[in-house]
């Protein structure tokens, strides 16, 4: 995989070298399992790291200008993004002038340009040979990983592959290739977890373990500032993860029915006659991805989701196999001030103003397929 062996190499010199790393994860399980299994390795190593997770409602989408802001009293350092960062040009930016040495490490979509930083692993870049292209991030880390510890790396392998298979799930890339090696080994050790907080979840019967870690954990929005799946996978107290089980099951029952009616109110207000969805909610931002999903289920054409938050709109995107909401996005880019994630899943930002002609342009390109 390009760049593999060179982030692995930077990384362990930083660590030699006692150099501050920031780990700086997208709010999802994918995201949150990356930071963890990235940070453990360098602990392995006798390094330390300092974990950020993203904050979607106040920094947008991945690793943004604001987020930088937020996170620059920890340069200089080595930042590392994942499960973000391929389409935060002005974050690479941001980063490069308060003094952080930036590398992304990242499993989505590259676009026309790539953002100036110092080193780039994302199995989706061009020059990238590596045969298998639709990891989740923490596959690539899982991959990453394994390089840096060398004969160490068994010590952590069941560790990482509860994580990694997790996050594989959780982000719905196919079980093929590599994905298959990880789930098919990383599901048997799910059997008998060895991470604390899954351990105390497996302590109650369910028939399908995996998807209800997922449906408990894979909620992007921080509570109090802090990703409260971040908190339960590092958990090492058994009895603090059981609570922590309660608050979560809580939290999934409210959001369950926040979203029904949401999603009820939106598939109101649509004819069946557009060519592309594209729809203001008057929700938290956080809910858009999961009510864009329902939403596509019912119409199976390209919807757009967004909520407004004071000049900005801040969306989710959902299209059906086939089409590119991606390539969609960036034919539209004029308009956008940021935007990226997969074919069929994915996530932009704009000025309010810019909407009319966002939608324009989106009806005009997917007409025009
Ligand atoms: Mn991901």
């Amino acid at each position: 995989m390009k760049n593999l062996k060179k982030v692995s190499n930077r990384i362990k010199e930083a660590i030699k070298n006692n150099e501050k790393i920031v780990l700086f994860g997208d709010a999802d399980l994918d995201g949150v399992t990356s930071v963890i299994i990235l940070g453990e390795a360098i602990e392995e190593i006798g390094g330390k790291y300092l974990p950020y997770i993203s904050n979607r409602e106040k920094w947008g989408y991945g690793l943004s200008r604001e987020a930088i802001s937020d996170i620059k009293k920890e340069a200089p350092a080595l930042l590392v993004s994942l499960d973000c960062g391929i389409s935060n040009f002005e974050g690479a930016k941001e980063a490069k002038k308060v003094g952080f040495e930036f590398i992304i490490i990242d499993h989505h979509k590259v676009l026309s340009k790539i953002p100036d930083v110092s080193l780039i692993l994302d199995p989706m870049q061009e020059e990238d040979n590596y045969p298998f292209k639709k990891f989740a991030n923490a596959g690539v880390v899982y991959r990453l990983v394994q390089e840096m510890l060398g004969d160490d790396f068994s010590k952590k392998k069941k560790r990482f592959l509860e994580l990694a298979a997790i996050a594989t799930v959780a982000d719905m890339v196919p079980r093929e290739s590599d994905n298959k090696e990880i789930l098919d080994e990383g599901l048997k050790f799910l059997e008998n977890p060895s991470i604390t907080s899954l351990k105390a979840l497996k302590e109650e019967p369910t028939e399908n373990f995996v998807e209800k870690t997922v449906s408990l954990l894979n909620v992007t929005e921080p509570e109090g500032g802090v990703n409260v799946a971040y908190l339960f996978l590092t958990e090492e107290r058994e009895d603090a993860a059981r609570e922590m089980i309660e608050h979560l099951k809580e939290r999934q029952k409210k959001r369950k029915k926040e979203i029904e009616i949401e999603e009820k109110r939106i598939l109101e207000k649509i004819t069946g006659k557009e060519k592309i969805i594209f729809e203001e909610g008057n929700f938290p931002s956080y809910l858009a991805g999961s009510i864009a999903s329902r939403v596509i289920k019912e119409h199976k054409k390209p919807v757009f989701i967004y909520v407004k938050e004071g000049d900005l709109a801040c969306g989710s995107v959902r299209a059906v196999s086939g089409q590119d909401a991606v390539e969609a996005m960036s034919c539209c880019a004029d308009y956008l001030q940021s935007f990226g994630g997969h074919p069929v899943a994915a996530g932009f930002v704009l000025e309010v103003k810019n909407l009319t002609k966002l939608k324009k342009c989106l009806v005009d390109y997917f007409s025009k397929k």
